[in-house]
C-alpha cells in the first residue's frame, strides 16, 4: 500500500465521482470525478516539466479548484508540495525560492514579468502560471493531456509539502511534512469533529497555510463533502451561503466580524452543525456572543505549522471557551518549564508535543531544528500554556516573540532587520497590539540615527517595509523614539511597548 496521501483521496473521488466537490460563487461546480481528472493531467503536466519525486513545486496562487487541483497534482506525482501566500512580495519569493530550490514555480500571469526574473536567479529551471480562472501555460491545451492514471508510490514518512514560516531569529523555515503527518492528522480530525456523510463545508480560508490547506480542506476531501469554496473570506457572502453548509471553519476573525452584522442570526445558523476557530486565539467574549446570538458553541482548537493539529475542544462534551481543548488521538503535550521539566497541574510553562502530527525538521536547517526538539522527541512550541485540572489546555500566551494578526503569523524579527537596514534608523522593535478585529495589530517603535530624525517620516517608513515584505507583516502604525525600553540585561521590553501603545488600534475598524 503506498503511503502517499494522495492515493487515499484518490480511493475517495473514486467512490465519489458524481458527487459535488466544489462549489464556487459564480455558480459553478466541479465533481469529484473532474477535479480527479483535472489532478491526473495536472500530475501529468508536472512531470512533462520535468518534476521527479521528492522535488519540489513552489506555487502562489489565486485560491480557485485549479490551486486545490495543483496541490493534489503535486501529491499524485510524489513532488514536495510549497505553498506561498499571494502577499509575498518579490523579495520574500526570492528568499524562498533560493531556500527550497524548487523545479517549477507556479505564479499568477499578472505577476510573471516581475517574479520570473527573481526566481530564475536563484536558480528555478521552470516558471510557469496560473490565474483564478485556471488560464496561463500550466494549463494550456490540458485537455489534450492525459492524466497520470497512477498515482506516484510514496513512504508515508516521505515529504509532502513544505510549509514556510518564520522565527524568532529572523528568516522564514521550511518545515517539511511528510504524507502520514498530513494523513494522520486529517483521519483524527474527520474522527473527532463526527464528518458524516452529506457534511457540507464553508471553505472561505486562504489555501496557502495549514488552516485552510490542510486542516479544512483535507478533512472535507477525506469525507468526499461539498466545499463551498470562496476566493476569500467577506462576512456577507458567508451569511448567504451558511443556510447551505454544516460546518465552518475559521480564523477568530471571522466570527468577530459575522457578529458585527445585524443579519448574522441564529436562522442563518439553523442547517449548522459545526464552527471551528483557530490559528489565533478566540476572545471568550467574542464566544459567548456567538453563543448568545446562535445557539451555537464555537469549537476552539490549537495548533502550528509545524505539527498540524495538537488539541481541540470536544465536539461532544464541553467545549470551554479561553481552552483549547484535549491532545487529538495519539497526541500527547506537556507543559514544561524552560528545561524541559514536566510541570504539574495549573502550572504555566512552554507547552511541548510528540505525535504523528510531528514534522521532520526544517529545510537544510538541521541546526535549527535540534533547537526546538527534546532529547525524546518532544518539540518546544514556544507557546506558554497551563492544564487544568479537567485536562483542557489553556494557551495562556508566547514565550516566542510572535504577533498573530488576523490568523497571520508575524515574527518581529523579520520586521525588524528590514526596518534597521533602513538608512538613517538606527535600531527598531516591532510588537503586537490589541486590534478588534485581527486581535493584533502590527507595530514597530524606530529609533533615528543621531541628526537623521527630520528624514524619517511614519508613512516613509511604512512604504520602504511594504516594498520588501507582505502587507499584513508591515506595521500599521510606526512611532519614533530616543531609545528602546531595555531591561538590565539589554533586551527590549517588548511587553512594556506593549502596554505604552494599547490604544492605538482603538476605532482602527477593519484592515
Ligand atoms: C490582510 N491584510 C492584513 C491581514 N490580511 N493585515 C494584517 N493582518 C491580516 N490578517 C492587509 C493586506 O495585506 C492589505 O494590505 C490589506 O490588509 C487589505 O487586504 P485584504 O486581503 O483585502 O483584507 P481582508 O480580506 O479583510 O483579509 C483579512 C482576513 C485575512 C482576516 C480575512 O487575513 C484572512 O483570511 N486571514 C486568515 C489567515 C489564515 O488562514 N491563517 C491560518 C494560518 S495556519 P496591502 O498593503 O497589501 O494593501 C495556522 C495554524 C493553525 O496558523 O493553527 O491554524
Ligand atoms: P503557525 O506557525 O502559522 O502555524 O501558527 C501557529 C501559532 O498560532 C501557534 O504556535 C500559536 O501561537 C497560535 N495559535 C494557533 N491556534 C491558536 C489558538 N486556538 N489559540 C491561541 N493561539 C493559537
Amino acid at each position: 500500500m503506498s503511503g502517499n496521501l494522495y492515493a487515499t483521496f484518490a480511493e475517495v473521488f473514486a467512490e465519489h465521482r458524481d458527487r459535488p466537490a466544489l462549489a464556487l460563487a459564480d455558480g459553478g461546480v466541479w465533481s469529484y470525478g473532474e477535479l480527479a481528472t483535472e489532478v491526473g493531467r495536472l500530475a501529468r503536466r508536472l512531470q512533462d516539466l520535468g518534476v521527479e519525486p521528492g522535488d519540489r513545486v513552489a506555487v502562489q496562487v489565486a485560491k480557485s479548484p485549479w490551486a486545490l487541483a495543483i496541490y493534489l497534482a503535486c501529491f499524485k506525482a510524489g513532488a514536495i508540495y510549497l505553498p506561498l501566500n499571494t502577499g509575498y512580495t518579490a523579495a520574500e519569493v526570492a528568499y524562498f525560492a533560493g531556500d527550497a530550490t524548487p523545479r517549477v514555480f507556479v505564479c499568477d500571469p499578472d505577476r510573471a514579468a516581475e517574479l520570473a526574473p527573481v526566481v530564475e536567479g536563484q536558480g528555478v529551471p521552470r516558471v510557469v502560471t496560473l490565474d483564478a480562472d485556471g488560464r496561463g501555460s500550466l494549463t494550456e491545451a490540458l485537455d489534450r493531456v492525459s492524466p497520470l492514471d497512477a498515482t506516484v508510490p510514496r513512504a508515508p514518512d516521505d515529504i509532502a509539502a513544505i510549509c514556510y514560516t518564520s522565527g524568532t531569529t529572523g528568516r522564514p523555515k521550511g518545515a517539511m511534512l511528510s504524507h502520514w503527518n498530513l494523513e494522520s492528522n486529517a483521519r483524527a480530525l474527520h474522527r473527532i469533529w463526527g464528518f458524516r456523510d452529506g457534511d457540507v463545508l464553508l471553505h472561505a480560508l486562504p489555501l496557502f497555510h495549514v488552516h485552510g490547506l490542510f486542516v479544512a480542506s483535507n478533512t472535507a476531501l477525506l469525507n468526499g463533502s461539498k466545499m463551498l469554496f470562496l476566493p476569500r473570506f467577506d462576512a456577507a457572502t458567508a451569511i448567504r451561503l451558511l443556510p447551505d453548509a454544516t460546518v465552518m471553519m475559521g480564523v477568530p476573525t471571522y466570527y468577530v466580524r459575522l457578529l458585527e452584522r445585524d443579519d448574522f442570526t441564529a436562522a442563518v445558523t439553523a442547517n449548522m452543525r459545526l464552527f471551528v476557530s483557530g490559528s489565533a486565539p478566540l476572545q471568550p467574549e467574542t464566544w459567548r456572543q456567538f453563543k448568545a446570538r446562535t445557539g451555537h458553541g464555537i469549537l476552539e482548537r490549537y495548533g502550528m505549522t509545524e505539527a498540524g493539529m495538537i488539541t481541540s475542544n470536544p465536539l461532544d462534551g464541553e467545549r470551554r471557551p479561553g481552552t483549547v481543548g484535549f491532545p487529538l488521538p495519539d497526541v500527547e503535550v506537556r507543559v514544561c518549564d524552560g528545561d524541559g521539566r514536566a510541570l504539574g497541574r495549573d502550572e504555566i510553562g512552554i507547552l511541548e508535543v510528540r505525535g504523528p502530527n510531528l514534522f521532520h525538521g526544517y529545510w537544510n536547517k538541521p541546526e535549527k531544528t535540534a533547537e526546538e526538539f527534546r532529547a525524546d522527541g518532544f518539540f518546544i512550541t514556544g507557546d506558554n500554556a497551563k492544564i487544568d485540572a479537567d485536562g483542557y489546555v489553556h494557551i495562556v500566551g508566547r514565550a516566542k516573540d510572535l504577533i498573530v494578526s488576523g490568523g497571520y503569523n508575524v515574527y518581529p524579527k523579520e520586521v525588524e532587520l528590514v526596518l534597521d537596514a533602513i538608512d538613517g534608523v538606527k535600531e527598531s522593535a516591532v510588537f503586537g497590539a490589541p486590534h478588534a478585529d485581527l486581535g493584533e495589530g502590527v507595530a514597530a517603535v524606530v529609533v533615528p540615527e543621531p541628526g537623521r530624525e527630520a528624514e524619517l517620516s511614519e508613512a516613509g517608513l511604512i512604504r520602504a517595509v511594504r516594498e520588501q515584505l507582505a502587507g499584513y507583516k508591515t506595521p500599521k502604525r510606526l512611532f519614533f523614539a530616543e531609545d528602546l525600553p531595555r531591561n538590565t540585561m539589554g533586551k527590549v521590553q517588548k511587553q512594556q511597548l506593549r502596554e505604552d501603545h494599547a490604544t492605538i488600534f482603538d476605532g482602527a475598524g477593519r484592515v
